[in-house]
């Protein structure tokens, strides 16, 4: 597979597939993702939609924002619908549909998991994407396993006490063919790795950082710049891991080299849901963000030796 290099290399379809005009907020994430993982995937695609922002925005026929086949699914069924929906398919003898499930962080880390794990386990062969943006947005900002330490929604409101758990680990370490963390601060990133995903049998899992402008307490042009701010950051790091294969991929590759990462504090100073982080919890966070990065060397040396 041949990499994207220019953004105008890539093709518009998505314009026709999710139309202009739906309910996002201005600088939604989620939006912006969903636009690009369609650019790869092409039109012979379901979408499964559980519970979430994504669901509400999807909207109802004839006025629906998808211009392709889609169901909204129960808060805990998106892996299990789309398991049920690539069975049926392939029981007519269509298998060139790309079943996708995308969900949320609330409904991926904490609700969805159960049915995630499974249809992993069983290698059904569907993408699964959650799309992060660390927190129950549509229903006014809860915090989910996913929201990282230290931000305050209306459940955490000093703080969230526990760190993010990180679920791009949990499965991976489901020995799934494919495991990606992406970002809409790296589109042609996240587009190969749906491209990639696209031709890939079994379970694939995306997971996208995916900015909120109300739920993270910024401005809505400054979305993408947060997004950016994570990576150069350190704080999210995009990789792959095909077949057992880790590799750190994108903006990403060059934050290997701790010295080149900028200040944590650079990223959540812009952002109004830190805004109650002390000292300490600047501390934790990068200590945090330092454990991340050692994880990803770990998979490294282990690959390093594994090739000698
Ligand atoms: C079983 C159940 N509990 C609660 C809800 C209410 N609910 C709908 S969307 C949502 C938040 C979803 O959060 P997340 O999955 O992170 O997606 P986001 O809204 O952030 O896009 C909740 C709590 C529901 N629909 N079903
Ligand atoms: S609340 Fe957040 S996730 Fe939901 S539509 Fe608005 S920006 Fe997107
Ligand atoms: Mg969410």
């Amino acid at each position: 597979m041949t990499n994207m290099k220019e953004i105008k290399e890539v093709p518009d379809i998505d314009r026709n597939l999710w139309l202009p005009g739906n309910a996002t907020c201005a600088g939604c994430g989620l939006d912006l993702s969903l636009r690009w993982a369609l650019k790869a995937l092409g039109p012979r695609t379901v979408l499964v939609t559980p519970a979430s922002c994504l669901n509400v925005v999807i909207g109802v026929w004839p006025k629906a924002a998808p211009d392709f086949p889609f169901i909204n699914m129960v808060f805990a069924g998106g892996a299990a619908a789309a398991t049920g929906i690539y069975h049926g398919l392939k029981a007519r003898g269509i298998e060139d549909v790309n079943v996708m499930t995308y969900a949320g962080d609330g409904g991926t880390t904490d609700i969805g998991i159960q049915g995630l794990s499974g249809a992993a386990e069983r290698g059904t062969n569907i993408i699964y994407v959650c799309y992060d943006n660390e927190a129950y947005m549509n229903t006014g900002i809860q915090r989910s396993s996913s929201t990282p330490l230290g931000a305050i929604t209306t459940t955490t409101y000093f703080g969230k006490q526990e760190h993010k758990k990180n679920l791009p680990a949990i499965m991976a370490a489901h020995n799934i063919p494919y495991v990606a963390t992406a970002s809409v601060a790296d589109p042609l990133d996240l587009y190969d790795k749906f491209k990639k995903a696209k031709d890939i049998k079994g379970l694939k899992y995306i997971h996208i950082y995916a900015p909120c402008p109300p739920g993270w307490k910024i401005d809505s042009e400054r979305s993408i710049e947060v997004a950016k701010k994570a990576i150069t950051s350190g704080m999210w790091i995009l990789y792959e891991v095909e077949n057992g294969v880790f590799r750190l991929t994108g903006k990403s590759k060059r934050y290997i080299d701790p010295k080149k990462r900028k200040p944590i504090k650079d990223y959540l100073t812009i952002q109004g849901r830190f805004r109650k982080l002390t000292d300490d919890d600047f501390k934790e966070l990068e200590k945090y963000r330092d454990s991340l990065w050692r994880q990803v060397n770990k998979e490294l040396s282990f690959q390093e030796l594994e090739e000698k």
